[in-house]
């Protein structure tokens, strides 16, 4: 087992975003997976915590995000996912992030995004990005073996719902959730999916087709309804580029946060951080916005930009 200064060590590394080699990443997959089998689909925390959307292995971009929002483990953290994929690092993105997990597992919390997925990052990058950096597709394996065990949402002072995508019809209860057997590929349809991949859209009352083929998109009676049934106060949710870093919908119950700015080094969004500080009568909580790392500290990407369609 490494001890905390091995791992210290790692996490130094990994912070200059330099690899760490492909036993410490086995032996950290094997910690973090023991952490994580812990946590249950739907893991319970507190505010004050600082909620962060889609990061995509834009790396100094999350350096950026640290800068600004405080570091772990001073500060608490939730991502919701999409760690992976687009970006240039997704592997020093992943492997920071899992090393600070088993570090401060009480201090940093990552759910599961779409892209948290075998069959998407071998179209999207991450599979590739493993490859060309270890000469073989072991830490791949390994990294996806651990994102099976990532929990499905979040649930702060039982009142704010975090999912990466949103709801889905087939789920009525956050029980409901909790019982999903989650440690498994993300499936084509069904629960699980739908919470990974579905969008929320303003002119709808209920449901509608999503037009990425996965997951559904859910309208302000849908949100109504399951918002009033589970006594929650709103449902905050990343998985779609919002140019302005964030974006409330169905009047302030849910709410879209992103958090990789200049997305794939081109879309020219703003990313934000959202800091949540707890419900009382009202809800307490801010934005910190944040623009991409200066390209002086970010060096030079190993290959073009991503191709048109956003998943
Ligand atoms: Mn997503």
């Amino acid at each position: 087992m490494s001890s905390y200064s091995d791992l210290d060590r790692q996490i130094d590394k990994l912070r200059r975003c330099e690899l760490i080699t492909e036993d410490q990443v086995q032996q950290l997959c094997i910690m973090a997976r023991d952490i994580l089998m812990e946590e249950g689909n739907v893991h319970s925390l507190s505010s004050p915590i600082t909620i962060c959307g889609d990061i995509h292995g834009q790396f100094y971009d999350l350096m950026e995000l640290f800068e600004i929002g405080g570091d772990v483990p001073h500060r608490q953290y939730l991502f919701l996912g999409d760690y992976v994929d687009r970006g240039f690092y997704s592997v020093e993105t992943f492997l920071l992030l899992l090393a600070l997990k088993v570090r401060f597992p009480d201090r940093i919390m990552l759910i599961r995004g779409n892209h948290e997925s075998r069959q998407i990052t071998q179209v999207y990058g991450f599979y590739d990005e493993c490859l060309r950096k270890y000469g073989s597709a072991h830490v791949w394996h390994l990294c996806t073996d651990v994102f099976d065990y990532l929990p499905l949402g979040a649930l702060i002072d039982n009142r704010v719902l975090c999912v990466h995508g949103g709801l889905s019809p087939s789920l009525h209860t956050i029980d409901g959730i909790r019982v999903i057997d989650r440690k498994v590929e993300v499936p084509h349809q069904g629960p699980m999916c739908d919470l990974l991949w579905s969008d929320p859209e303003g002119s709808l009352d209920h449901w509608g087709v999503s037009p990425r083929g996965a997951g559904f998109l859910f309208g302000s009676k849908a949100v109504d309804e399951f918002t009033s049934q589970n006594d929650i106060a709103m449902i905050c949710r990343a998985h779609q580029l919002v140019m302005e870093g964030f974006k409330w919908h169905f009047n302030k119950r849910v709410l879209t946060i992103w958090s990789a700015p200049n997305y794939c080094y081109r879309c020219g969004n703003v990313a934000s951080l959202f800091e949540f500080r707890g419900l009382d009568a009202t809800p307490r909580y801010q934005f910190k916005m944040f623009n991409e790392a200066p390209a002086e500290t970010r060096g030079n990407p190993a290959r073009p930009a991503a191709p048109d369609y956003f998943l």
